[in-house]
């Protein structure tokens, strides 16, 4: 019995936190500024982690510099809606495996994870 209760209360917030964190992306399409908000609600939800606050998007783009030593693959990207970016040149954390797999000069459509850590490449497609 005591193992039933505590599943149910390990269940209910994380039920709570997915609900929750799909209406901040809904809202984040009406309202760019929407991040610092969707920040402070993980306060009040103590079983989200900072992964849990991370946004998943893929984009299209032209690699203008790899940078091993900062670890980085700077990107000159289109615009990407579902986070509402505009096309930029940036740069994003890459592992050595994915750096070692493009050069600069070379179009990638790529997937990336981005949050109050930065902005992580996570995969990369040739183009
Ligand atoms: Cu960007």
């Amino acid at each position: 019995m005591r193992t039933t209760t505590l599943m149910s209360l390990l269940a209910l917030p994380l039920a709570l936190a997915a609900c929750d964190s799909g209406q901040d992306t809904a809202e984040m399409n009406d309202m760019p500024m929407a991040e610092n908000e969707m920040i402070m609600d993980g306060e009040e939800m103590p079983m989200m982690d900072a992964g849990s606050i991370m946004q998943t998007a893929s984009a299209q783009g032209t690699v203008t510099a790899i940078d091993a030593e900062a670890g980085t693959i700077t990107v000159d990207h289109g615009p990407v809606p579902a986070i509402e970016w505009p096309a930029m040149t940036m740069a994003f954390e890459a592992d050595e495996q994915l750096r070692s797999e493009v050069s600069v000069g070379e179009g990638i459509a790529f997937e990336f994870r981005t949050g109050s850590e930065g902005s992580v490449i996570t995969s990369i497609t040739k183009e």
